[in-house]
């Protein structure tokens, strides 16, 4: 089938699941075009079967804002018309859906009829989404879709509860490719980063306000006065310079290591004992999936969808949002002694494996076929 994806290319949650899930659809044969402003950060290879169209938008004095979205949906149409596209997958709601949705429209126009598949990630819906602001084209445009699917139970709970949705919507999870964590590092360089008696705990993220950054460094602070340890922080964002500056407070900043961006998670997750998620919400975690594929436990808070993906007491600890006194009391419980450790590094690598892409992909095959063959019946 020819797909085209639309997503945010930069580092953040939605953008890694289009574009992994592009590069998975392009493996088994289908033709993926990717659709968006600069080439997605974990697309690497480009060839016959996976190809990107940048989103440009002329610049123009008059413009206060630059027309994303039209440029965007001009791109849609042209796209569509000159590849013989014949499905859209439109990842996060704002202003993808809306965009798609008004592409779908265009094309109509000219006897050319297309589904539109738009996948709810998390803020697009509980942060974003709910402004007043946004609210009527959101609701709109997740009536208005083919198909639409969520990463998590719990998203999907949260869209009918805080939208007018007027239809179905299935959910599809996150995933990850378990063949990629298994086979790439046999090296793991701990050493480059912690004494051999230090445990190494590590975040992921972007550093948004959401993910409550200062909350990790205070834990890792409970932590590491109980036993040694190390913490990687791996991502850039607007929280990360008043992270700095309380590791400098708590006078922690030896023991604490900022890598900004990363492309090689894998890499650096591998020598983890432990990743830290205490965010306030969250509607899967895929980093916290992401570190349990490659045998770290999980200490998070148990929001929105994560009790979905880390076990209580099995992968890790779930707290309430904020509640760091229990987060340190539950890390130092899994990290006190080696078997407990490797307990529940065993235990997060088999709940994380019911996650991996050969399980999920056929999901998103079928209902693209659904969706395929009852646009053409609906177009005749
Ligand atoms: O929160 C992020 O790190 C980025 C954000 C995004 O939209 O790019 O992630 C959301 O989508 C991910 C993939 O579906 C989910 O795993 C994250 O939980 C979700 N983030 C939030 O809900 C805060």
């Amino acid at each position: 089938m020819k797909i085209a994806i639309v997503c945010y290319p930069t580092f953040g949650g939605s953008g890694v699941v289009a574009t992994e899930l592009g590069i998975a659809l392009a493996n088994r044969g289908h033709e993926v075009h990717f659709i968006t402003y600069k080439q997605p950060v974990r697309l690497e290879l480009l060839g016959n079967d996976i190809h990107f169209h940048e989103v440009h938008v002329p610049e123009y004095p008059l413009f206060h804002y630059q027309p994303y979205e039209l440029a965007l949906s001009s791109k849609l149409v042209d796209t569509v018309k000159h590849f013989d596209i014949e499905l859209l997958h439109v990842h996060y709601a704002i202003p993808h859906a809306y965009a798609g949705y008004m592409a779908k429209k265009i094309l109509e126009e000219e006897g050319i009829y297309i589904p539109m598949i738009t996948t709810l990630h998390g803020t697009d819906i509980t942060l974003v989404g709910n402004h007043p602001e946004y609210k009527p084209a959101v609701t709109f445009s997740i009536n208005k879709s083919d198909v639409v699917t969520s990463v998590s139970e719990n998203l999907k709970s949260q869209t009918l509860q805080l939208f007018d949705i007027k239809r179905d919507i299935e959910v599809i999870p996150n995933f990850i490719d378990k063949k990629k964590c298994n086979t790439e590092f046999t090296d793991c360089q701990r050493s480059l980063m912690a004494e051999d008696n230090e445990r190494i705990i590590t975040h992921i993220s972007n550093f948004r306000k959401v993910k409550r950054i200062l909350d990790v460094i205070r834990i890792f602070h409970g932590i590491q006065q109980q036993i040694p340890a190390k913490l990687v922080m791996v991502g850039e964002g607007p929280e990360k310079e008043k992270a700095e500056v309380l590791c400098d407070k708590l006078n922690i900043q030896d023991k604490v290591i900022f890598l900004g961006n990363s492309n090689e998670i894998d890499r650096i997750l591998c020598f983890s004992d432990l990743f830290l998620l205490p965010s306030e919400t969250e509607s899967f975690g895929l980093a916290a999936l992401e570190a349990m594929m490659n045998k770290v436990a999980v200490i998070s808070s148990n929001t929105g969808g994560i009790p979905e993906v880390n076990k209580h007491g099995i992968t890790g600890f779930l707290s309430n949002v904020g509640d760091i006194d229990d987060m340190v009391k539950n890390s130092l419980k899994i990290l006190k002694d080696d078997s407990t450790l490797l307990q529940f590094k065993e235990n997060a690598y088999k709940v994380a494996s019911e996650f991996d892409i050969t399980n999920i992909l056929p999901l998103y095959e079928s209902m693209y076929e659904r969706a395929h063959k009852s646009n053409l019946k609906s177009s005749y």
